[in-house]
């Protein structure tokens, strides 16, 4: 995964210039930035967010994936959106191991949302369905008369005709791996997407991916996957709401499993979190609310986002909300960070004296300013570099501040 415009980005970060090929790698970073734009040469601050370098990369690469197919008997092809956003699969197709993209259409499907599991079918749809028991959610296909053989390929591709996954397998070709008669076979986490059918297992009933047998009695999961991200409820909303000096954090939810537990968790960076209370699964009940009594003194933006455990213990993460704080009385801010050429705003909350102390990169004492309220100092005579302040009120309270400045 490249970044845009698939040049790497040169950024310093930590006081040294760097190349980052991937966006992974400028996860949780902050990084001063230098481009160019015509002829002129610019200068960014920025922070990468682990949200943002994964967004990014799945909106890239879809993360539809095979997870269960079997060749012969109830013969069908399971995928699962395995990743954290809805795809829409409008223009999709699947082909055997003649590899022609538009052969057999999966647009029908529509949008498939995280965690959801599809099924091609050999049979028809709903014989199908009545054949598995499974529920009118089910999205299936049926007809599909591009049939698998013992010693075939699945593959997946994209409405540009771009392959997104490949499965080629026999148990002749591919000695000691499943041979998907009657039993279908899964992938295993490791396989996934990896075109690698060692790494897939042949169903059985009450196994570790929840096989079961079907009325004519065949051994298979269609309809559902491990392989999926999904939070194990349905969440309807997530919202996260000033409310004076506190946060009021709101969900709704509609299906779920019972055993859930949310993890009310806040960050100060949108990359770091912790946990600040649990609240469980009440069976029944839809809405769910959490006061932040004391959110973060001096803390202008917070994040906060739901950890969902399931009975199996595995925790997904919602999507992240943030807050705006709007607390002047405790908080010092400086604009513009990073100060370019010229002069740099400090806001203090207190009408009292504030004493600054400047040190450098190095934790060298720069020069000490007493000031009163909001003030503005000249910058454009210091050397470039990243500066710590540090400001004492007269109350005593402390606040550590990073300065960039750029001449
Ligand atoms: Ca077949
Ligand atoms: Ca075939
Ligand atoms: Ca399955």
């Amino acid at each position: 995964m490249q970044p845009a415009e698939s040049r790497p980005l040169t950024c310093s970060y930590m006081s040294q210039i760097t190349t980052f090929d991937t966006f992974s790698e400028l996860a949780g970073k902050a990084l001063t930035c230098l481009y160019e734009t015509g002829s002129q040469k610019k200068t960014l601050f920025v922070f990468f967010s682990t949200v943002l370098c994964s967004v990014i990369a799945e909106a890239a690469v879809p993360p539809v994936r095979i997870t269960e197919f079997m060749y012969n008997g109830s013969e069908f092809i399971e995928f699962t959106n395995a990743g954290d956003l809805p795809v829409d699969m409008t223009g999709w197709s699947f082909d055997d191991d003649s590899r022609v993209p538009g052969s057999v259409s999966l647009g029908a499907f529509g949008i498939i949302q995280p965690g959801e599991s599809v099924i091609l079918s050999e049979s028809p749809a709903e014989e199908f369905r009545a054949h598995w028991n499974l529920s009118g959610q089910v999205k299936i296909i049926g007809d599909n008369d591009n049939n698998l053989s013992r010693n075939d390929e699945i593959n997946l591709f994209d409405a540009t005709g771009a392959l997104v996954d490949r499965l080629t397998f026999g148990d002749q070709n591919f000695p000691g791996t499943p041979r998907t008669h009657e039993h279908s076979a899964w992938v295993g986490a490791d396989a996934l997407g990896e075109n690698n059918i060692a790494g897939w297992t042949l169903s059985s009933s009450g196994d570790a991916e929840g096989s079961f047998a079907s009325t004519d009695g065949q051994y298979g999961s269609p309809g559902k996957s491990t392989r999926s991200n999904a939070l194990p409820v349905t969440l309807v909303s997530f919202t996260a709401t000033l409310s004076e000096t506190a946060v009021d954090l709101r969900w709704v939810i509609a299906d779920y499993e019972e055993g859930v537990v949310f993890d009310i968790q806040r960050s100060y960076d949108g990359y770091r979190f912790e946990t600040i209370h649990q609240v469980p699964l009440v069976s029944d009940r839809h809405g769910f609310f959490f006061r932040d009594e004391n959110p973060a003194p001096g803390r202008q933006l917070l994040y906060y986002r739901l950890g969902v455990t399931g009975k199996d213990g595995k925790t997904e993460f919602s999507a992240i909300r943030s807050v705006e704080t709007d607390r002047p009385g405790e908080m010092i801010s400086l604009y513009p960070n990073p100060a370019v050429n010229g002069a740099l705003t400090v806001k203090t909350p207190e009408k009292a004296a504030v004493s600054l102390k400047v040190y450098n990169s190095l934790g060298m004492e720069q020069r000490r300013i007493e000031f009163r309220e909001n003030t503005s100092f000249e910058t454009s005579d210091w050397p470039s570099g990243t500066y710590l302040l540090h400001f004492t009120t007269r109350s005593g309270q402390q606040f550590r501040r990073t300065l960039v400045v750029i001449n």
